[in-house]
């Protein structure tokens, strides 16, 4: 298999957010996607998020994974230091418990998307996926492990399918 020509970048907000982003992580080793991951604060540590930022590009990343949780600006100020995609998952837990996260993280203004996923655990499992699906484009082998997975979940749908049918068949 030849190494994949983009990296996935996984930024989160506070180490609190690991426990919902470990699906993301354990995700994107599934696809066989290489990646980095760091924990920086959008609000507590803005210089070194700059920093990361301006050196996506030459650390090899193609696609960046920003999570954050309450004013979640994580992936707005990611999305505001490069052209790369960017996509924005918000962290339930705050007093709205992610609500805020999304409204803050999907109400981007023009010109600066992010894309922004599901809250919580599923939009860290469909970020993994979505930023494999950007870089399948310039990579067959990931496209190819992307059909793997779709195919191993129908699989999985359907042998439940067939376990409910035969106890409870029509
Ligand atoms: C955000 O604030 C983080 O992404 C996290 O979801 C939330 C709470 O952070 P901690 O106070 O738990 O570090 O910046």
């Amino acid at each position: 298999m030849a190494e994949s020509k983009y990296r996935v970048a996984v930024i989160m907000g506070s180490d609190s957010d690991l426990k919902v982003m470990e699906s993301c992580i354990d995700t994107l080793k599934k696809l066989e996607m290489p990646h980095g991951v760091r924990i920086l604060s959008a609000h507590r540590t803005p210089e070194a998020v700059s920093e990361f930022a301006a050196s996506l590009q030459e650390n090899g990343f193609g696609v960046v994974i920003a999570a954050a949780g309450m004013a979640a600006h994580l992936a707005g100020v990611m999305a505001g230091h490069t052209t790369l995609p960017v996509i924005g998952v918000p962290m339930p837990g705050g007093a709205f418990d992610g609500q805020d996260a999304l409204l803050s993280t999907v109400q981007m203004p023009r010109g600066v998307p992010v894309a922004t996923l599901a809250v919580g655990r599923s939009g860290a499992v469909n970020a993994a996926v979505l930023a494999a699906q950007i870089i399948s484009l310039a990579d067959e082998e990931v496209a190819e492990r992307l059909k793997a997975f779709r195919a191993e979940q129908t699989q999985k749908v359907l042998t439940k399918d067939s376990e409910l049918r035969q106890k409870w068949p029509e």
